[in-house]
Protein backbone atom coordinates (compact mmCIF):
# COMPACT_ATOMS: atom_id res chain seq x y z
CA UNK A 1 0.00 0.00 0.00
CA UNK A 2 1.37 3.58 -0.37
CA UNK A 3 2.35 5.06 2.27
CA UNK A 4 0.30 8.21 1.98
CA UNK A 5 -1.12 9.14 5.13
CA UNK A 6 -1.95 12.18 7.33
CA UNK A 7 -0.78 10.93 10.48
CA UNK A 8 1.15 8.59 11.39
CA UNK A 9 1.67 6.80 15.04
CA UNK A 10 4.17 5.07 16.79
CA UNK A 11 2.73 3.06 19.11
CA UNK A 12 4.52 0.23 21.27
CA UNK A 13 3.27 -3.50 22.46
CA UNK A 14 4.43 -4.39 26.22
CA UNK A 15 4.19 -7.10 28.49
CA UNK A 16 5.85 -10.53 29.88
CA UNK A 17 6.87 -12.72 27.69
CA UNK A 18 4.01 -15.57 26.23
CA UNK A 19 1.15 -12.98 27.28
CA UNK A 20 -0.15 -12.74 23.81
CA UNK A 21 1.59 -9.33 22.64
CA UNK A 22 2.64 -11.05 19.06
CA UNK A 23 -0.75 -13.27 18.51
CA UNK A 24 -2.77 -9.80 19.23
CA UNK A 25 -0.91 -7.90 16.48
CA UNK A 26 -0.98 -10.52 13.72
CA UNK A 27 -4.56 -10.76 14.84
CA UNK A 28 -5.21 -7.11 14.14
CA UNK A 29 -3.12 -6.64 11.34
CA UNK A 30 -3.56 -9.71 9.28
CA UNK A 31 -6.69 -10.95 11.22
CA UNK A 32 -5.16 -14.62 12.33
CA UNK A 33 -4.73 -16.30 15.07
CA UNK A 34 -1.46 -18.58 15.18
CA UNK A 35 0.87 -20.43 16.95
CA UNK A 36 3.65 -17.96 17.46
CA UNK A 37 7.02 -18.26 18.78
CA UNK A 38 8.58 -15.84 21.06
CA UNK A 39 9.39 -12.42 20.23
CA UNK A 40 12.94 -12.32 19.62
CA UNK A 41 14.36 -8.40 19.83
CA UNK A 42 11.79 -6.47 18.07
CA UNK A 43 9.65 -6.11 15.26
CA UNK A 44 7.34 -3.83 13.26
CA UNK A 45 4.45 -4.21 11.30
CA UNK A 46 2.26 -1.19 9.94
CA UNK A 47 -1.27 -0.87 9.43
CA UNK A 48 -3.70 1.46 7.65
CA UNK A 49 -6.84 3.14 9.24
CA UNK A 50 -9.14 6.12 9.08
CA UNK A 51 -9.84 8.34 11.66
CA UNK A 52 -12.14 11.38 11.47
CA UNK A 53 -11.91 11.33 7.95
CA UNK A 54 -7.76 11.14 8.10
CA UNK A 55 -5.56 8.45 7.01
CA UNK A 56 -3.56 7.09 9.83
CA UNK A 57 -0.75 5.21 9.61
CA UNK A 58 0.46 2.65 12.58
CA UNK A 59 3.46 1.63 13.32
CA UNK A 60 3.03 -1.02 15.33
CA UNK A 61 6.49 -2.27 17.36
CA UNK A 62 6.25 -5.29 19.11
CA UNK A 63 8.61 -6.32 21.65
CA UNK A 64 10.51 -9.11 23.48
CA UNK A 65 9.02 -10.33 26.91
CA UNK A 66 11.89 -11.80 27.96
CA UNK A 67 14.47 -10.07 30.47
CA UNK A 68 17.42 -10.54 28.04
CA UNK A 69 16.26 -8.02 25.99
CA UNK A 70 14.53 -5.44 28.30
CA UNK A 71 17.42 -2.68 27.19
CA UNK A 72 16.39 -2.78 23.44
CA UNK A 73 12.51 -2.27 24.97
CA UNK A 74 12.85 0.71 26.63
CA UNK A 75 14.95 2.52 24.40
CA UNK A 76 11.88 2.37 22.40
CA UNK A 77 9.17 3.62 24.58
CA UNK A 78 10.65 7.40 24.58
CA UNK A 79 9.56 8.66 21.91
CA UNK A 80 6.06 6.07 21.48
CA UNK A 81 2.66 8.11 21.13
CA UNK A 82 1.13 5.17 22.53
CA UNK A 83 1.82 2.01 24.48
CA UNK A 84 0.04 -1.11 24.73
CA UNK A 85 0.60 -3.03 27.90
CA UNK A 86 -0.62 -6.64 27.60
CA UNK A 87 -1.20 -9.14 30.51
CA UNK A 88 -2.59 -12.74 30.50
CA UNK A 89 -5.23 -12.57 32.79
CA UNK A 90 -4.21 -16.30 34.02
CA UNK A 91 -0.83 -15.09 35.39
CA UNK A 92 -1.01 -12.88 38.09
CA UNK A 93 2.75 -12.22 37.66
CA UNK A 94 2.32 -10.89 34.37
CA UNK A 95 0.05 -8.24 35.40
CA UNK A 96 2.04 -7.15 38.45
CA UNK A 97 5.33 -6.70 35.69
CA UNK A 98 3.24 -3.79 33.97
CA UNK A 99 3.58 -1.32 37.65
CA UNK A 100 7.26 -0.87 37.47
CA UNK A 101 7.04 -0.01 33.74
CA UNK A 102 4.37 2.63 33.82
CA UNK A 103 6.64 4.70 36.25
CA UNK A 104 9.16 5.45 33.65
CA UNK A 105 6.53 5.92 30.93
CA UNK A 106 6.76 9.77 29.62
CA UNK A 107 3.75 11.65 30.70
CA UNK A 108 2.15 13.05 27.55
CA UNK A 109 2.29 9.10 25.67
CA UNK A 110 -0.96 7.38 26.11
CA UNK A 111 -1.76 4.04 27.44
CA UNK A 112 -3.60 1.04 27.53
CA UNK A 113 -4.15 -1.93 29.32
CA UNK A 114 -4.96 -5.12 27.78
CA UNK A 115 -6.25 -8.46 29.59
CA UNK A 116 -5.74 -10.91 27.27
CA UNK A 117 -6.41 -14.77 27.50
CA UNK A 118 -10.02 -14.11 28.51
CA UNK A 119 -11.02 -17.46 26.86
CA UNK A 120 -9.01 -19.40 29.44
CA UNK A 121 -11.41 -17.51 32.10
CA UNK A 122 -14.61 -18.86 30.44
CA UNK A 123 -12.59 -22.62 29.97
CA UNK A 124 -11.90 -22.00 33.78
CA UNK A 125 -15.71 -21.21 34.88
CA UNK A 126 -16.78 -23.71 32.53
CA UNK A 127 -14.32 -26.32 34.55
CA UNK A 128 -16.04 -24.96 37.94
CA UNK A 129 -19.56 -25.14 36.88
CA UNK A 130 -19.12 -28.71 35.92
CA UNK A 131 -17.42 -29.49 39.46
CA UNK A 132 -20.25 -28.08 41.16
CA UNK A 133 -22.57 -29.66 39.21
CA UNK A 134 -21.08 -33.30 39.89
CA UNK A 135 -20.84 -32.23 43.72
CA UNK A 136 -24.41 -31.75 43.70
CA UNK A 137 -25.22 -34.41 42.22
CA UNK A 138 -23.29 -36.59 44.58
CA UNK A 139 -24.62 -35.03 47.70
CA UNK A 140 -28.18 -36.26 46.28
CA UNK A 141 -27.02 -39.47 45.77
CA UNK A 142 -25.95 -39.80 49.46
CA UNK A 143 -29.60 -38.26 50.54
CA UNK A 144 -30.87 -40.93 48.80
CA UNK A 145 -28.90 -43.67 50.49
CA UNK A 146 -28.75 -42.51 53.68
CA UNK A 147 -33.38 -42.04 53.35
CA UNK A 148 -33.15 -45.53 52.48
CA UNK A 149 -31.10 -46.46 55.30
CA UNK A 150 -33.67 -44.92 57.42
CA UNK A 151 -36.49 -46.96 56.14
CA UNK A 152 -34.86 -50.18 56.75
CA UNK A 153 -33.78 -48.96 59.89
CA UNK A 154 -37.43 -48.57 60.78
CA UNK A 155 -38.77 -51.30 58.88
CA UNK A 156 -36.53 -53.22 61.17
CA UNK A 157 -37.10 -51.64 64.21
CA UNK A 158 -40.88 -52.13 63.52
CA UNK A 159 -40.63 -56.26 62.76
CA UNK A 160 -38.62 -56.37 66.07
CA UNK A 161 -41.34 -54.66 68.33
CA UNK A 162 -44.02 -56.78 66.89
CA UNK A 163 -41.96 -60.04 67.46
CA UNK A 164 -41.62 -58.76 70.75
CA UNK A 165 -45.41 -57.67 71.63
CA UNK A 166 -45.80 -61.46 70.41
CA UNK A 167 -43.84 -63.08 72.72
CA UNK A 168 -45.19 -60.71 75.87
CA UNK A 169 -48.38 -62.04 74.76
N1 LIG B 1 -5.76 -19.33 24.94
C1 LIG B 1 -5.15 -18.28 24.42
N2 LIG B 1 -3.87 -18.38 24.05
C2 LIG B 1 -3.27 -17.28 23.53
C3 LIG B 1 -3.94 -16.05 23.38
N3 LIG B 1 -3.07 -15.16 22.86
C4 LIG B 1 -1.92 -15.83 22.69
N4 LIG B 1 -2.01 -17.10 23.10
C5 LIG B 1 -0.96 -18.14 23.09
O1 LIG B 1 0.04 -17.75 24.03
C6 LIG B 1 1.33 -18.14 23.58
C7 LIG B 1 2.26 -16.93 23.57
O2 LIG B 1 1.79 -16.00 22.60
P1 LIG B 1 2.74 -14.90 21.93
O3 LIG B 1 1.88 -14.05 21.07
O4 LIG B 1 3.93 -15.52 21.30
O5 LIG B 1 3.21 -14.11 23.24
P2 LIG B 1 4.22 -12.86 23.32
O6 LIG B 1 3.69 -11.96 24.38
O7 LIG B 1 4.42 -12.27 21.97
O8 LIG B 1 5.55 -13.56 23.85
P3 LIG B 1 7.08 -12.99 23.70
O9 LIG B 1 7.32 -12.72 22.26
O10 LIG B 1 7.97 -14.07 24.24
O11 LIG B 1 7.19 -11.76 24.55
C8 LIG B 1 1.13 -18.76 22.18
O12 LIG B 1 1.10 -20.16 22.33
C9 LIG B 1 -0.23 -18.23 21.75
O13 LIG B 1 -0.88 -19.11 20.85
C10 LIG B 1 -5.32 -15.97 23.78
O14 LIG B 1 -6.00 -14.94 23.71
N5 LIG B 1 -5.85 -17.12 24.30
MG1 LIG C 1 6.07 -12.06 20.79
Amino acid sequence: MEDKSDIQYKLILLGASSVGKTSLLIRYTDNIFEAATPTVGIDVKYKYTTYDNKKIKLDIWDTAGQERFANVTNSLTKDANGIIFVFDMTNKESFQKIKPWIKDIPKNTEIIVAENKIDLEEEEEEEKEKEEEKGKEKEKVEKKKKKKKKKKFKKKKKKMEKKKKLKIN
